[in-house]
């Protein structure tokens, strides 16, 4: 049995291996991931969550039992293994460890339900079946450092912003985002449902702390099935008192510029990984209708009130590697809470970034008759809101703020075809396991 404190302390990471280590006895530990037989020289891949190394065994040079080891272990199985590290030039990966002790810890049963390679030939939806193991690949472990950079980055920008993060209940009794896509549960003796947004919490804490904050999971029970929606996501909530939707656009942008700015800091090696080269964007400003009249030019057919998949991915073409924000959005096209603006607008936006939607906000009512006209006009019944109108009759500012979707940022910034490769353990229609 490997005392696992022992490893702990004297284990070291592939990663951190430097010219230093050289000709120095180590410990390291991983998963063998390829194996070669030379006849009288045998390699093994090993690769740990920071990176991989190349071990080498010479017949005759190492203990038989490890020489034969080397190629008898099955590939993704957990080893630890000491030995001296060289630098080398012939060694794929600059290095190599020539093995003194050896030990297996767990062994892969064979054959591998799914190709671990990084590459994989294996189709997503069996892939998301054994996720646990799809996690064994570089690229998708890559997509994951780098979201975690993100949220990291996301809460540091924030907190710097004078943002205080809040956290809201996910059970609630009435819809936020109109009456459908809603999952209901019992709640003893009442009907409640999963949170489709943290909309009013948010709100009604900006009007007393001002700047809020929130990375929050959301659940939407959306019938169909397609690349960029999930049933349950996250999003980067912010909400802002004393402001206008334009002062919250200008804090978006800020935002990803940063989460941006810090994924190309930290994140080399995963992009590297993931062949991208990232640029930090830039940020435009279009009205709904110059962003409609760009589409009719370009003979894309037009919505009165949203904008279409195509109409979006057009307008990427036309301003890549920018967060381009679509304002003066019809009234018709946003929720009740969006404060309006005349002639049938709204102060309500969705940013856009590479041809899909990644965010929307605006300004929000805070005059509780205006809200209740507005509620009344979208067919709902304003006795279902009690509790939220009457937070804004004591005292309460004029206030903007937006969502972001965490999977569709991730998804939009890495360039994933499906928004599935940007969440762990995706729910979708069909999948709740694993
Ligand atoms: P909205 O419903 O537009 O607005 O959602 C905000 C952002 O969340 C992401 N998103 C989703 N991602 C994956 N799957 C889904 N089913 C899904 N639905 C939404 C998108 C979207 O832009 N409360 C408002 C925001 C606000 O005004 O503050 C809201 O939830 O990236």
């Amino acid at each position: 049995m490997v005392d696992l404190q022992k490893l702990n302390k004297e284990r070291i990471f592939l990663g951190n291996l430097t010219a230093k280590d050289d000709g120095k006895k180590v410990v390291v530990a991983g998963w063998l991931y390829d194996s070669r037989d030379l006849g009288k020289i045998r390699f093994a891949l090993l690769r740990d969550i920071s990176g991989e190394i190349q071990v080498t065994a010479t017949k005759g040079e190492v203990k038989e039992d490890i020489f034969k080891a080397m190629t008898s272990v099955s590939r993704e199985s957990v080893v630890v293994i000491s030995g001296i590290v060289k630098k080398s030039d012939k060694a794929p990966l600059g290095r190599e460890i020539f093995p003194e002790g050896f030990e297996i810890l767990a062994k892969a049963e064979q054959p591998l339900p799914i190709d671990v390679s990084d590459f994989s030939k294996t189709e997503l939806p069996k892939r998301l079946d054994y996720r646990f193991l799809d996690l064994h690949r570089r690229r998708a472990q890559a997509i994951f450092k780098i979201q975690s950079t993100m949220m990291q980055a996301y809460r540091e920008y924030m907190v710097k912003n004078s943002g205080i993060e809040a956290n809201f209940p996910s059970i609630i009794s009435s819809s936020s985002e109109g009456g459908t896509e809603l999952y209901q549960l019992k709640y003893f003796e009442k009907n409640a449902f999963l949170s489709q947004s943290c909309q009013l919490y948010k709100q009604m804490l900006a009007c007393s702390v001002e700047k809020v904050f929130a990375v929050f999971t959301v659940w939407r029970a959306e019938k169909h099935n397609t690349v960029r929606h999930l049933n349950e996501s996250r999003q980067f909530d912010y909400e802002q008192a004393f402001a206008d939707e334009f002062v919250v656009m200008d804090v978006l942008g800020k935002v990803v510029q940063y989460i941006i700015s810090e994924v190309l800091r930290i994140n080399k090696s995963e992009l590297t990984i993931l062949g991208l080269k990232l640029r930090i964007p830039t940020v435009k400003y279009l009205t709904f209708m110059e962003a409609n009249a760009l589409a009719k030019k370009h003979k894309i057919k037009i919505d009165e009130s949203d904008l279409s998949g195509e109409v979006e991915k057009k307008l990427g073409e036309l301003y890549p590697d920018t967060i381009l924000f679509v304002h003066d959005w019809p009234l018709k096209g946003k929720p009740f809470y969006i404060m309006p603006k005349g002639d049938g607008l709204s102060c309500g936006f969705d940013a856009l970034y590479n041809g899909m939607e990644i965010t929307s906000g605006g300004q929000r009512v805070h005059l509780p008759d205006l809200l209740i006209e507005r509620l009344k006009a979208k067919g709902l019944n304003p006795k279902n809101f009690e509790s939220y109108i009457n937070s804004f009759r004591f005292g309460s500012p004029p206030h903007s703020g937006w969502g972001m979707g965490v999977e569709r940022l991730t998804m939009q910034v890495l360039g994933l075809n499906n928004i599935r490769e940007a969440v762990l353990f995706p729910r979708d229609r069909d999948r709740l396991t694993p």
